[in-house]
C-alpha cells in the first residue's frame, strides 16, 4: 500500500473506563467509526459503572512513558487527543512528548471532573495548552481554568477568546452545561481569534458519561484524516448528534445506556 492509501492512525492518551462510555474505549471505537485507526495510551484505571466510580488507579510515570515510546516508534501518527491526565507527572511527560513531536495535531479534552462527580484531572493541564491545535472545556472546566463565571452567550465568546490569547489555541467552548442555551446545543469555536457559533437542536437523552470524549476523539479523527479543524469541529459535532439520537439501551443487569454503540 502507498503512503497515501495508508490508513490514518490516531492517539488517544486517557482513562481505562471499562464501562466503555468514556476514556480510551470510548475514543477508540470512534476513531475507528470514522475510519481511523486507534491506538492509546492509558492514564490510569477508573472502575466504574454509569453513575459510579468504585476506584481509580493512576499509571506510574516509568510506565507511561514506555507507552508513549512504544507507539511513537511504530506507528505514523497523525492526530492525537488528551483525556483524563491523572497526576502532573503526566502532564509534565505529555508536555515533553509533544514538544519533541510537534507535527501531531493534538487536541486537549480538559477533563477535570467525572460526570459521577469525582476528580480526575487537573488545573494544571493549561501547562499542556500551547501544543495543542484545540482545547475542548465545557463550561465548568472553563471557569475554573480561567477562574470565572461563564452564564451568558456573551461570557462564552470572552472566555474562548481568553483561551486564544492565553495559549495561542484555537478553543472550542461547549455551552453544553449553560441554561442560557436552553433552546439549542451551543459551542463556541474561536480560531485565530475569529468566534463562530455552532447551534444544534436540544436533544432529550439519558444521562450519558463520556460525551465529551467522545467529541473530541471524533475532531481528532478528522484531524487524522486531513481535514482543517472547522471541517474537523462540524464533522464531530455532527455525528455526535446522530450518535445522541441513536443512543443504544440496554435494559438488564441495569438500565444502561450508549453513544456510538453499532453502526446505524
Ligand atoms: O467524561 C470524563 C471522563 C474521562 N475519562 C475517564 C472517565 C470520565 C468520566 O467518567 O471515566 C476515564
Amino acid at each position: 500500500m502507498s503512503a497515501e492509501n495508508e490508513i490514518p492512525v490516531a492517539l488517544t492518551i486517557a482513562g481505562f473506563d471499562g464501562s466503555g462510555g468514556a476514556g480510551v474505549l470510548a475514543d477508540c471505537r470512534t476513531f475507528e467509526r470514522l475510519g481511523v485507526y486507534g491506538t492509546g495510551v492509558i492514564t490510569g484505571v477508573v472502575a466504574q459503572s454509569p453513575g459510579t466510580i468504585a476506584g481509580i488507579e493512576v499509571t506510574s510515570p516509568g510506565m507511561f512513558q514506555a507507552q508513549l515510546d512504544e507507539i511513537i516508534s511504530s506507528y505514523p501518527v497523525k492526530a492525537a487527543k488528551t483525556g483524563a491526565l491523572l497526576s502532573l507527572s503526566e502532564i509534565e511527560i505529555a508536555v515533553v512528548f509533544f514538544r519533541e513531536n510537534p507535527e501531531i495535531s493534538l487536541v486537549i479534552d480538559p477533563v477535570l471532573i467525572a460526570t459521577a462527580g469525582d476528580q480526575l484531572g487537573h488545573r494544571e493541564i493549561d501547562w499542556l495548552f500551547p501544543a495543542a491545535e484545540l482545547i475542548t472545556p465545557n463550561i465548568c472546566e472553563a471557569e475554573t481554568l480561567l477562574t470565572g463565571k461563564i452564564e451568558t452567550m456573551a461570557d462564552m465568546e470572552s472566555a474562548a477568546l481568553k483561551f486564544y490569547e492565553s495559549y495561542g489555541c484555537a478553543c472550542l467552548l461547549k455551552g453544553g452545561h449553560l441554561d442560557c442555551c436552553t433552546e439549542d446545543m451551543v459551542d463556541i469555536l474561536c480560531e485565530n481569534g475569529e468566534i463562530e457559533i455552532l447551534a444544534s437542536p436540544r436533544l432529550e437523552i439519558p444521562e450519558l458519561h463520556g460525551t465529551g470524549c467522545t467529541l473530541s476523539a471524533a475532531i481528532t479523527a478528522g484531524l487524522a484524516q486531513g481535514l482543517s479543524l472547522r471541517e474537523s469541529v462540524i464533522q464531530a459535532r455532527a455525528k455526535m448528534h446522530e450518535w445522541m439520537k441513536n443512543f443504544h439501551a440496554w435494559s438488564q443487569p441495569a438500565v444502561t445506556h450508549a453513544l456510538n454503540a453499532i453502526d446505524e
